[in-house]
């Protein structure tokens, strides 16, 4: 293929989103593909420097500094990494997206959505996936998950689990031509043989069409 991919994966914590790239990318890269995995907030060095500040469990900050933060980071990666990778027509791996801001600061926090969506617009340049991946989980279970693995929770997983609850069901709720639901239940080999399923017919069908 020429054309570059924009894959997202996407979900509650814990729900498996670093595993299933991780997974991808070495199919990936066992077919022999270019690809770039990025994860949000992050990827630049003013990107990271943004995210120590809003996962640090000891700041606390209004949820629209909250957003702006978000999409600060999102704008440095865009334009640094992910539309560079896409023009040379790698395929791009990325842990969250546009719809983390919507389940996180709309469902979670309260923000008005068309705020928000102008916002990120502004942010990506009209950026938009070929393919999102939304892993299903229950908050609690996700929570777990994290717990289990001996992680200590960062600013954002300290919320409540009634906030937990909301993002979960922004998430359930999203609809859209390339987004997919996909059960993260499942074993991590059962999501990852769902996923690149997914991916092989998405790629088959349609070239990428989004570039801006
Ligand atoms: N956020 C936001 O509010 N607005 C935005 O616009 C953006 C983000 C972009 C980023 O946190 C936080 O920022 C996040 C949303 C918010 N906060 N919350 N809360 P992050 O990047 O540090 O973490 P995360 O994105 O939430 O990911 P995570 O905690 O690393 O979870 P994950 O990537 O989905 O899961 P994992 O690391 O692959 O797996 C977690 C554990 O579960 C691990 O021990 C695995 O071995 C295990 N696992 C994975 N898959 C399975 C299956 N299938 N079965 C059983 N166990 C599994």
């Amino acid at each position: 293929m020429n054309s570059g991919f924009f894959l997202v994966v996407e979900g509650t914590e814990g729900a498996g989103k670093t595993t299933l790239i991780r997974g991808l990318a070495s199919r990936l890269a066992e077919a022999g593909r270019d690809r770039v995995l990025v994860r949000e907030p992050g990827g630049t060095p003013a990107a990271e420097r943004i995210r120590a500040v809003l996962l640090d469990p000891g700041l606390a900050m209004e949820p629209v500094s909250e957003l702006y933060l978000f999409l600060a980071a999102r704008a440095d990666l865009v334009a640094a990494v992910i539309r560079p990778a896409l023009e040379r027509g790698g395929m791009v791996l990325a842990d969250r997206f546009e719809l983390s801001t919507e389940a996180y600061q709309c469902g979670g926090r309260g923000l008005d959505r068309e705020l928000v969506r102008g916002a990120n617009r502004a942010a990506t340049g009209g950026l938009e996936p070929d393919l999102t991946l939304v892993l299903d989980l229950a908050p609690d279970l996700g929570l777990a998950r994290i717990r289990n693995s001996g992680q200590a929770l960062d600013r954002m997983e300290q919320a409540g689990l009634e906030f937990h609850a909301r993002v979960a069901e922004a998430f359930r709720l999203a609809t859209g031509p390339n987004l997919v639901h996909l059960d993260a239940s499942q074993r991590p080999e059962q999501v990852l043989q769902a996923a690149w399923s997914e991916l092989a017919r998405r790629r088959q069908a349609a070239p990428a069409s989004n570039r801006h």
